[in-house]
């Protein structure tokens, strides 16, 4: 057989000669498939306001929800290759009717007053700042009963619910549920950080640990942290967690709030996890693999896998915070989680 059939007919039968497959395939780090990317808010705001003229909830759609969609990422509409970020906007006496999905979400309060999640019977009130937990499966519905418009972001796995044959959606047998427990009852059994109960293993609460992190014990948390440990990379920066457990805040998705105090910059570093930014307060620039990101309240921008970066607050008054999402805990639990400081910054102060 010549060299040319032998090629031909090995690839009529579906296999590839690993030998002419080239670096892509076994590349010795991870390769750029999707690009840092961001979303102004000046772009998002006005359109998610205006969605309340195009959709109501529970009305042709279960939320009024936009969802950023990276333009590298079609096919699957991800805001990084495992997460999406989305805003959702409610407005008063409306009800985002009842169900559950695979895919796990958190949610951090962007504004307004009044509105309420309810997860698995357990309602919470949102209020600015504060940060709620949607497990895999669970069912929920929101509600606003004060008044102007509430807007959140929602982070959720999708993509990596999707690419994993893991989907499934369900609507529930009525439009709202009941309360089933006391309204905040993880944040009255879970809610003191650091002093943990001791619950036997069978304790029952409708959803097993904190569902909502109140902005007071966030703020109160990172300023402790800014006094006396700043990580290089990211300022003050602390991390949701799930109290039971002491792991992430949810298994395939981690958390973040950082404080970059004024005209702070951070040591440039890369991570084999995917991360995608919101700025809740300030104003400053991430250079990525040499490109700036100016951002400002509002903003959304994603860091994919091994990009090098560093933060700036530009500010030389104001505290910047970054919230964030990303897939370190399904990176770490897999043994591919990765993280290296630029070698010419390492010593340098
Ligand atoms: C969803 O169900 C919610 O339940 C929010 O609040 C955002 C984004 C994409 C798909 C489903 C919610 C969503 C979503």
């Amino acid at each position: 057989m010549s060299q040319e059939d032998y090629y031909q007919d090995v690839r009529e039968h579906h296999l590839e000669p690993l030998w002419t497959i080239g670096d892509w395939f076994l590349s010795n780090e991870p390769l750029r498939v999707y690009r840092p990317y961001q979303w102004h808010w000046s772009d998002v705001y006005p359109r998610l306001m205006a969605a309340a003229d195009h959709m109501v909830p529970g009305q042709g759609g279960a939320r009024r929800v936009l969802v950023y969609a990276h333009p590298d990422l079609t096919q699957t509409l991800g805001t990084t290759h495992t997460l999406n970020v989305a805003m959702q906007m409610i407005l008063p006496g409306e009800e985002a009717p009842a169900h559950r999905h695979t895919p796990l979400a958190i949610r951090f309060i962007i504004t307004g007053q009044g509105a309420s999640t309810t997860v698995n019977g357990e309602r919470m009130a949102m209020g600015s700042g504060d940060f709620l937990v949607t497990p895999r499966w669970a069912w929920h519905d929101h509600r606003h009963e004060g008044e102007g418009p509430m807007v959140w972001m929602d982070g959720l796995d999708i993509p990596l619910t999707r690419w994993m044959g893991g989907m499934f959606v369900e609507p529930y047998s009525a439009s709202m549920q009941e309360e089933s427990v006391p309204s905040q009852q993880s944040a009255k059994v879970f809610g003191t950080a650091g002093i943990y109960p001791k619950v036997s293993e069978d304790f029952k609460t409708a959803n097993g640990s904190l569902m909502v992190y109140p902005w007071e014990a966030t703020r109160k948390a990172l300023e402790a942290v800014r006094e006396v440990a700043l990580n290089p990379f990211d300022g003050a920066i602390v991390e949701y967690r799930n109290p039971r457990s002491g792991g992430p805040v949810l298994p395939s998705l981690g958390a973040t709030m950082q404080s970059l105090q004024p005209r702070e910059t951070t040591k440039t570093h890369r991570h084999t996890s995917s991360v995608a930014y919101y700025v809740f307060r300030g104003e400053g620039c991430t250079d990525i693999d040499g490109q700036m990101y100016d951002w400002s309240q509002g903003d959304v921008i994603v860091i994919p896998p091994w990009h090098w970066h560093r933060h700036r607050n530009m500010s030389s008054t104001q505290e910047a915070l970054l919230f964030a999402i990303n897939d370190e805990p399904v990176m770490q639990n897999l043994g591919l989680y990765r993280e290296e400081g630029l070698p010419s910054e390492r010593d340098a102060d």
